[in-house]
């Protein structure tokens, strides 16, 4: 398995390579064996470089759950893969492979299909594995991917193999009941009701029996946490460490948020800041393992991971479209996205080598926001953008940190009145970086970033050309205050 640098480190001389071992056949070569490199290559959760050009999407098929954590609020979709507040449309097994195929014949570029809720997918195994089944069969071309509390698992190790799904995420928020009792009102478990200290300790155990054994299936394990400030921040080193050496491929630390009317909304907790995930990964030492990309989706999502397009497809939309699957054409596709991430991967390893160069003029590290919609590229109004990524520049390269959802404050529709607050918002957002980089921006924006000390790098194309051409004339202005 890989054993890259840390961060998501996108440099060649660090042998680094993305979230999940990077995007390059060389890169993967680098740390994982052949056939684990085959199963992340077009999964955008499991490979970093994979996110900015293969899109996911889910089925919502799975209406009831068999615990209750405190920071979710049943009216909504599962918060272990899911940002708050948001209700899917149900869907049977047969209506999900009708979308399936509705949505693999529009967006091409969709190579998984997950079920992760709107409860738990194991909490409702009929509607799941019917569903897994049906588009095994009529899209044998999607990969299958399932997310699940775990209390459930050890009993469908076995159908998840036979089935063929290669991807299973587990959320565990505990690895010690102490802590797991704070985290769940109460876990439903053969025929009983379990609160406090015994609900934590039984779906601990379900959980890490479940893992083992899908490792040892040869299945790759996601592991997702909520971090919930005062409660499990100072542990999830632990978890990582616990997962890890049970075989767990990724490690993925999720901030709360919190969701009204749930138990912590009543308590008064707050939810976690990017600065809490971000001590979080550092002392977790999880390094390459960390998915640091993971965009808190729907249970209904579509598309590349930093764009919704669920909307368009809705149980009404869907059942008009009239496109058809074409699994020769998507083939086409997917073999020149794999050659992109090929082309990806080269012009990270230059922009490395690049920076190296620079080290002699004294490049100091900087970070700097990207506005962009995918494909690698910064290819966004600064005020039309609905996430930042963040990237970390130094003398050994050029590393992907994190994705930041921002509410933009421009439809593109009609004139946007610079709203001051809204920009006041996002320029928090991205306040811990030096530069933003966007393809355009208006003056009202460009001088309220500038009082916050942000300067802004007007440019379209390749996120890494542009990354190093910046920090060119950041050496020489460096350099020049130097002098
Ligand atoms: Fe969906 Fe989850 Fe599979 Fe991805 S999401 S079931 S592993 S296909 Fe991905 Fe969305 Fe983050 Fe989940 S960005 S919330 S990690
Ligand atoms: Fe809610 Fe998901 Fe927790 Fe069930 S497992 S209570 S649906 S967050």
């Amino acid at each position: 398995m890989s054993n890259c640098g840390g961060r998501a480190r996108i440099s060649g001389a660090a042998g680094g390579c993305g979230a999940a071992g990077g995007g390059s056949r060389g890169r993967f070569a680098d740390g994982l064996p052949e056939h684990v490199a085959e199963k992340v290559k077009r999964h955008p959760c499991y490979s970093e470089e994979a996110h900015h050009f293969f899109a996911r999407m889910h089925v919502a098929v799975a209406p009831a759950c068999n615990i209750q954590c405190k920071y979710c609020n049943r009216k909504y979709d599962c918060m272990n893969e899911s940002r708050p507040g948001v209700t899917s449309e149900l869907l049977t097994p047969e209506e999900a492979v009708e979308k399936v195929l509705a949505v693999g014949a529009v967006i091409r570029n969709t190579t998984v299909v997950g079920i992760a809720g709107p409860g738990d997918p194991l909490a409702n195994p009929r509607q799941t594995f019917r569903t897994f089944e049906l588009i095994r069969r009529a899209a044998p071309d999607m990969k299958l991917c399932l997310s699940t509390n775990g209390l459930a698992l050890p009993d469908y190790v076995d159908t998840i193999r036979e089935l063929g799904i290669d991807h299973v995420t587990i959320t565990v928020n505990a690895v010690d009941p102490e802590v797991g009792q704070h985290i769940y009102r109460y876990v439903t478990w053969k025929g009983k009701l379990l609160t406090g200290l015994e609900a934590a300790r039984v779906l601990l155990e379900r959980q890490l029996e479940g893992l083992e054994r899908l490792v040892e299936a040869g299945i790759l394990v996601k592991i997702n946490s909520v971090l919930i400030p005062g409660i499990n921040d100072l542990h999830m080193k632990e978890i990582s460490q616990t997962v890890r050496e049970r075989g767990a491929f990724l490690h993925n630390i999720m901030p709360l948020i919190i969701a009204d009317g749930s138990d912590f909304e009543r308590e008064g907790r707050r939810g976690a800041l990017p600065e809490d995930v971000a001590a979080a990964q550092e002392a977790s030492g999880a390094g390459n393992r960390l998915m640091r990309h993971c965009r808190q989706c729907r249970a209904d999502a579509v598309g590349l991971l930093g764009e919704d397009r669920s909307k368009e497809f809705t149980k009404e939309k869907f059942r008009q479209m009239s496109a058809r699957y074409d699994p020769e054409a998507r083939r086409k596709l997917h073999a020149d996205l794999d050659r992109r991430i090929e082309k990806m991967a080269a012009s990270r390893r230059a922009a490395a080598a690049n920076l190296q160069l620079r080290q002699m003029d004294g490049l100091s590290p900087f970070r700097a926001a990207v506005a962009t919609s995918g494909g690698n590229k910064v290819n966004q109004h600064f005020g039309h953008a609905k996430e930042f990524q963040i990237y970390e520049v130094s003398p050994s390269g050029i590393a992907f940190l994190t994705a930041r959802k921002v509410e933009s404050y421009c439809s593109g529709m009609e004139a946007c009145g610079d709203d001051i607050d809204r920009i006041g918002e996002i320029a928090g957002m991205i306040r811990d970086c030096r530069y933003v980089l966007c393809t355009r921006i208006g003056p009202e924006p460009e001088s309220a970033l500038r009082e916050m000390g942000i300067e802004v790098w007007t440019a379209y194309g390749s996120i890494e050309e542009e990354l190093v051409r910046l920090a060119q004339k950041h050496a020489a202005v460096h350099a020049a205050a130097e002098a």
